[in-house]
């Protein structure tokens, strides 16, 4: 007899709370008092919340070209953040310099508050350079693509900052999915062991390519960090202040030698999860109407009522940098092919060398 069961349904639905999330500003733009939570944000007055505002459209601005410069061939791929932009601005700008980011690819919102050119960030996803920038002039790994191996990057260079006697924290950025690999539970044993200053940025957007998040996890994903001896938090990853809160918090405790933090910013990813994906195939569009109405931006312009001048302003700064990052998109040149074997090994290697001339051939073939 089959003792198969089905991975959709666990047997015992197991209740929990649902509701406990971090939320300082709700989807219909009203704050929302937390004796708490409060004090961490006490300095962000309107002028900083509108700052953080522009970054959202800033950042959702540039996903938006940049999925339209991926359709009009000029970029092979593009992961969209869009949906997750409060997740992205909230913990970024709550960084001081001298931490450092360790991120999936998604994080392009990240990247720019890390202040990342815009043509660095395009170069990967055009094809033309296998990574974008100098990790250590912006505080920023160039992002892993294999799911969850920042993690362990992120342990072990926060492992390196006590070492070195600085005060600086490492924060790797990760999504639901990544939850279910190896890298990253083994990341948070030694995190705790070693009480590493170290964040753990889970961006619960509901999907890990076409799985749902309830086939990661049969209960809240924060609620796993405690048995590693790691405190966590989940938090309205829509709501830009709590995120700079709950991040802030995290902070303050692995600079003060209290080791890691997991944080679960729960959010939803409301495009593809690349532009190689068609998500009508397995998203219910009711289920995506619903996270439409806990935008991150609409609730900041509710809450804020700038003024038309204040807007047009802000609309116009984004179109500006939209059209500066597609200029320096269809900017980039081709590199020369040979030139994929130059930053392979630190040391010339003959299986290399080999490799090299024969496709040296190959492209000499094709001149004839
Ligand atoms: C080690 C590894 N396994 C599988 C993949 C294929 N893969 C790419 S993205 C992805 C889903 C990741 O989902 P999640 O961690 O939730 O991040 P999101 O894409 O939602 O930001 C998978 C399985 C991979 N890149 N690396
Ligand atoms: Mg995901």
């Amino acid at each position: 007899m089959s003792t198969a069961v089905s991975a959709k349904a666990p047997k015992v639905a197991l209740e929990f709370e649902s509701n406990d999330l971090v939320q300082l500003l709700d989807p219909d733009g009203r704050r929302l008092a937390d004796s708490h939570y409060d004090p961490f944000v006490a300095d962000i007055t309107d002028d900083r919340l509108t700052a953080l505002y522009e970054d959202l459209v800033l950042v959702r601005r540039i996903d938006t070209e940049a999925v339209a410069l991926q359709r009009q061939g000029e970029l092979a791929l593009w992961p969209p953040l869009l949906g997750q932009e409060a997740a992205q601005v909230g913990s970024a700008r709550a960084l001081r310099k001298d931490d450092f980011v360790f991120s999936s690819y998604r994080e392009s919102g990240v990247a720019f508050c890390r202040g990342i050119e815009l043509v660095d960030l395009a170069r990967a996803w055009r094809g033309t350079s296998a990574s974008g920038w100098d990790p250590y002039a912006v505080g920023m790994a160039t992002p892993a693509v294999i799911i969850g191996a920042q993690t362990l990057h992120a342990t072990g260079y926060a492992l390196g900052c006590v070492k070195d006697g600085v005060d600086s924290v490492a924060i790797a950025y990760f999504g639901d999915g990544a939850t279910s690999q190896g890298d990253v539970n083994e990341a948070m044993v030694f995190a705790a062991t070693f009480h590493a200053p170290v964040i753990f940025f889970c961006q619960n957007n509901q999907w890990a390519i076409s799985e749902p998040v309830s086939l990661q996890a049969v209960r809240p994903i924060a609620d796993r960090a405690p048995g590693f001896g790691i405190p966590s938090v989940r938090v309205d990853g829509n709501d830009v202040l709590a995120v700079t809160a709950v991040t802030r918090e995290a902070l303050e405790r692995a600079r003060s030698g209290g080791g890691a933090t997991f944080i679960e910013a729960v959010t939803y990813r409301m495009g593809p999860h690349t532009t190689s994906d068609d998500p009508s195939r397995y998203v219910d569009p009711l289920q995506r109407e619903e996270w439409a109405g806990k935008d991150p931006l609409a609730r900041l312009e509710k809450y804020l009522q700038l003024s038309e001048d204040e807007a047009a302003r802000i609309a116009a700064r984004a179109d500006e940098v939209a059209n500066d990052f597609r200029t320096a998109c269809k900017s980039i040149q081709d590199p020369e092919p040979l030139s994929l074997f130059d930053n392979v090994y630190a040391t010339p290697h003959s299986g290399l060398a080999r490799q090299r001339s024969r496709y040296a051939a190959y492209l000499e073939g094709l001149e004839s």
